[in-house]
């Protein structure tokens, strides 16, 4: 630890030490409280004596012999000082106060990050920021958005971990490294995983789409440096921890859902003494919520909904009135933290309830914006604004993680008086706990995988303890419904109790209103969150437009007048890696051939919606910016929520892991996505009263169309009577809507679906390696079944790419080997070293065991291509049916059914060699190649004035 002075003892190789630390004479910066120059010994006795707290730098010109004499008389009256003074000599020592941030990267969250990366340095130092990828963000878009706000703050030294492929065993042995992608309870030996409680999040708007993407401002915003997400590269949660917090006295923030410190507390009890302090963001203990209240004079139509609810699930409020998000995250993990015996200090609803945003700090925010921080954070504050789902936003957004950060950093500087007293918050001392299970203790429902099923409970937990209740098992779980009241599940709520359960925290109670009374700002806490975004010092140094002279946005359209273009397909695809490959190869095939139409995502496979941007990227690269994008439906047919469909159950996708090889590594294109150039298109919640939007946003117009709405403008572009062809490589989502809510199968000429598995003998097996007991169904079925069913059921003329041809194609090294002899294109290079990663992580890690699985996607996309006499596609007619029952072992098997199964063409063979040649050919065509072959070229573009370029 460079900056982390060794502690002082009275010698004076130690009082070297300390000086040693200090920073160069040139660097005699702000970051200094107090210049003490020879002869201004006095000065400096006084300061020792009653400068508490201050960091003192001695310093000053002094030249030849004079400074050998002035040195030695100098450190004798330091020694003399010190042996007179030696207990005031913690106040020069004050080194800052260490702090590691666990967060989930929310919009508020990030509020909190940037107040406390303005903080003086002196005082607070930020060493680490670990990510909680379980609630609001998912792991690859949040940690790559984190290092974007690190770079545009200069702060590419502040350590950052996320992930980990740890898992936990059956009898409680947690391995190094869990990623913290599932609550403990239902964290096993990989990453793939229910969501009981992560499904009270929203997926789409207003959830993690716009989270990950932050409103789609994180792309138009932010710069972008030189750290970012790479497979196995990427430091961990655990191991950022273990290095921090080794280190020595450290402060841990908490302002997500408490997996990961909780981990670390498991299997790190020997390290918890060297955390002095925790501060946590999250529960409830007296609160009551004032979101969904009736006004007195409301008529009778107006619905009660959370007003006064102790939680603030607001997708939730009728099993669990009791919970707020950060502990309904992972109860069982934040029942760790507060029993850990670390000093805990709560800032929850009761207190953040009190600040809520108010329209006049909305606007004295809208008037301060004097850094790019203060402008990142308030477009942010504005977009979350205008999309709010009702009219309430004024009083349901609240300042939680910023405030809390606020209240910790003033409690801090008063050096923790005993009742914890600071500038923003009343503070009071409560007896609580963390609600894990509901009563009766000790039942077993198997709703519990702590104890159910298990000869010896996990972690040497009691039956009939606190632990082993009823643990809800989902959003509409029917244990926690009380007929005509309020739900009765309790979990993870922090409730007041006494005797041996109870554990003392100081807990915030309400913010402090402003003192100035004359100020329209009616909390304290405002005026400071405003001044710190604001200062000078410590300032973001540009945005993605600044930092470049010759910054612009230019959209590229090819040029097709003069052609005869060929047969328009749309692609759908769900942006595995093979996805990315295959639509490279689209765009490389002459448009006389294929006229690409747009692309549909269906983000119900491998990749969170929010990685549509890497489509709009890849595009922009190929010079095919003209191309639509449709973003289809979040959920999988009957997965959406009946009652508030922006939630919903992850049945199918639950397969899909979050770690290596999984969301983590599909929403960055495997750490290769920001490789590519940045597309001015971008997925933004811009959004419009006309397509059913609560309001309009600044600009409605950039809203990002839904895959329905592209659907049907294609169609509008066609010659009368002329039809489409679709290729499908992902879930059936989509094309299942196509068909069931347009009346415009009849404008589909053909369907080239990519998946299925047709099994011709019982060792012959599915690719559900997370789903041991489905042995027979392959994933694009699997994730959604349902419409998959719907599509095969249609009577449109099908051909399916199964599994297992696609499996004779799926060769790395033969891949691999016919791109090197092919000509250098950009998109070649791309594909090439997308492909090479894929190979070397399956060679280096178990976890990548699957990839040849993305290789064999591309298949569909090269035969759909026809005209391939080599090629010698081999096809027969098949009258098969696809299981959709609702039953994990079966959904998505295919079986060969004669009575009753459709007929459909599958693809049996190609040949493997003319496949390979054919794809490394096709991308090394210097014909209808990338316009902007990287990042890096576009970089060199907005530094150059565009006549020379
Ligand atoms: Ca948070
Ligand atoms: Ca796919």
């Amino acid at each position: 630890m460079e900056s982390d002075p060794v502690p002082l003892e009275k010698t004076e190789q130690h009082l070297i030490c300390l000086f040693s630390v200090l920073p160069p004479f040139s660097d005699v910066t702000n970051e200094v409280d107090v210049t003490v120059f020879p002869g201004d010994q006095k000065q400096l006795f006084d300061h020792l004596s009653f400068s508490g707290g201050k960091r003192i730098f001695v310093g000053g010109a002094v030249t030849g012999g004079d400074r050998m004499l002035w040195q030695r008389n100098f450190w004798i009256a330091i020694i003399l000082i010190i042996e007179v003074f030696g207990a005031s000599l913690y106040t020069i020592q004050a080194k800052p106060h260490r702090i590691l941030l666990d967060t989930d990267v929310d919009t508020d969250d990030f509020f909190a990050l940037l107040y406390l990366l303005k903080l003086n340095r002196s005082e607070f130092e930020l060493e680490a920021v670990t990510i909680n990828p379980n609630a609001w963000t998912d792991a690859g878009h949040a940690v790559n958005q984190l290092y974007d706000i690190l770079y545009m703050m200069g702060r590419d030294d502040i350590a950052v971990g996320v992930g980990g492929e740890g898992g936990i065993l059956e009898d409680g042995t947690i391995l190094p490294n869990v990623g913290g992608y599932l609550p403990i309870i239902e964290q096993g030996m990989t990453t793939a995983g229910g969501c009981r409680y992560r499904q009270a999040i929203p997926v789409g708007l207003g959830g993690r789409l716009d989270i990950d993407t932050n409103y789609g401002i994180r792309k138009a915003f932010l710069p972008q440096g030189s750290r970012k997400y790479s497979p196995l590269r990427q430091p961990t949660a655990q191991q950022v921890m273990i290095d921090k917090i080794s280190a020595g006295p450290i402060t841990v923030f908490v302002i997500g859902a408490h997996t990961n410190v909780a981990i670390f507390l498991m299997n790190n009890p020997h390290l918890k003494k060297n955390i002095e302090h925790i501060y946590v963001m999250g529960g409830g203990v007296r609160s009551k919520n004032p979101t969904g209240c009736c006004p007195k004079n409301a008529s009778t139509s107006c619905q009660q909904r959370q007003c006064g609810d102790r939680g603030n699930l607001f997708t939730d409020y009728n099993s669990n009135p009791y919970a707020e998000f950060n502990i309904f995250g992972d109860p069982f993990a934040a029942h760790q933290v507060f029993h850990s015996g670390i000093p805990v200090t709560l800032v929850p609803l009761d207190a953040t309830n009190t600040i809520m945003i108010t329209e006049k700090f909305f606007e004295a925010f809208e008037e301060s914006q004097g850094t790019y921080e203060a402008q990142y954070c308030f477009q942010s504050l504005k977009m979350a604004r205008d999309t709010w789902f009702d009219n309430q936003f004024y009083t349901s957004y609240f300042m939680w993680d910023s405030f809390t950060s606020g209240v910790a950093v003033s409690i801090m500087r008063n050096s923790h008086k005993n009742n914890g007293e600071n500038e923003f918050a009343e503070m009071e001392y409560m007896n609580i706990t963390v609600v894990t299970s509901n009563k009766p203790y000790g039942i077993s429902d198997g709703s519990n995988p702590l104890f159910d099923g298990l000869k010896v409970p996990k972690f040497n937990l009691k039956k009939g303890g606190v632990h082993s209740g009823h643990v809800q098992t989902g959003l509409r779980d029917p244990f926690c419904f009380v007929e005509n009241g309020k739900g009765k599940c309790k979990d993870g709520y922090t409730e007041e109790v006494t005797g041996p359960d109870a554990v003392r925290v100081l807990v915030a109670t309400r913010a402090k209103p402003n003192q100035d009374v004359s100020s329209k700002l009616d909390r304290e806490f405002f005026i400071s969150f405003l001044d710190v975004l604001n200062r000078p010092e410590h300032a973001g140094r540009f945005n993605l437009t600044t930092e470049f002279p010759y910054y612009r946005e230019v959209l590229y359209k090819p040029d097709f007048k003069n052609k005869k273009l060929g047969k328009p397909v749309v692609f759908d695809m769900d942006m595995s890696a093979g996805d990315f490959m295959a639509l490279f190869y689209l765009l490389k095939v002459p448009v006389e051939v294929l006229n690409l139409k747009a692309i549909l995502v269906s983000p119900t496979g491998w990749a969170n919606a929010a990685t549509i941007d890497i489509i709009y990227d890849l595009l922009h690269m190929m010079g095919r910016d003209d191309i639509p994008v449709g973003l289809g439906d979040v959920f999988a047919m009957n997965q959406s929520d009946k009652v508030f469909p922006p939630v919903g159950d992850c049945k199918y996708v639950k397969a899909i892991p979050h770690g290596s090889g999984g969301f983590l590594d599909s929403d960055t294109l495997y750490g290769l996505a920001r490789d590519l150039p940045r597309s001015p298109r971008r997925y933004t919640a811009e959004n419009s009263k006309k397509s059913g939007a609560p309001r309009d946003t600044d600009h409605p117009e950039l809203r990002q169309p839904l895959a329905l709405e592209v659907w049907t403008s294609v169609l509008k572009t066609l010659d009368p009577g002329s039809k489409v062809t679709i290729l499908t490589n992902g879930p059936l989502t989509n094309l299942a809507k196509i068909i069931t809510e347009t009346n415009t199968a009849s404008r589909i000429e053909k369907v080239y679906i990519v998946g299925g598995h047709i099994s011709r003998c019982s060792h012959d097996k599915g690719n559900l390696f997370t789903v041991p007991s489905n042995k027979y169904a392959e994933f694009n079925m699997f994730l959604d079944p349902f419409s998959a069913k719907t599509v095969l059921e249609s009577g449109l003329n099908i051909t399916l790419i199964p599994l297992g041809t696609q499996r004779n194609v799926s060769l790395f090294a033969e891949t691999l080997g016919r791109l090197k002899l092919t000509r250098k294109t950009p998109e070649a290079q791309f594909v090439k070293r997308l492909l090479f990663r894929l190979y070397t992580l399956q060679q280096t890690h178990h976890r990548y065991g699957h990839m040849d699985t993305f290789l064999g996607e591309i298949l569909g996309a090269i035969f759909l291509t026809g005209d391939h006499p080599n090629l010698k596609p081999t096809l027969q007619e098949m009258p098969i049916k696809v299981i959709a029952e609702g039953v994990e072992s079966r959904d998505g098997q295919i079986l060969i059914d004669k009575r009753q199964g459709k007929s459909v063409k599958i693809l049996n063979n190609v040949d493997p060699m003319a496949y390979y040649d054919l794809f490394a050919n096709r991308l090394g065509d210097k014909k209808q190649s990338a316009v902007l072959g990287s990042y890096d070229e576009q970089r060199i573009m907005w530094n150059t004035p565009p006549n020379q370029t």
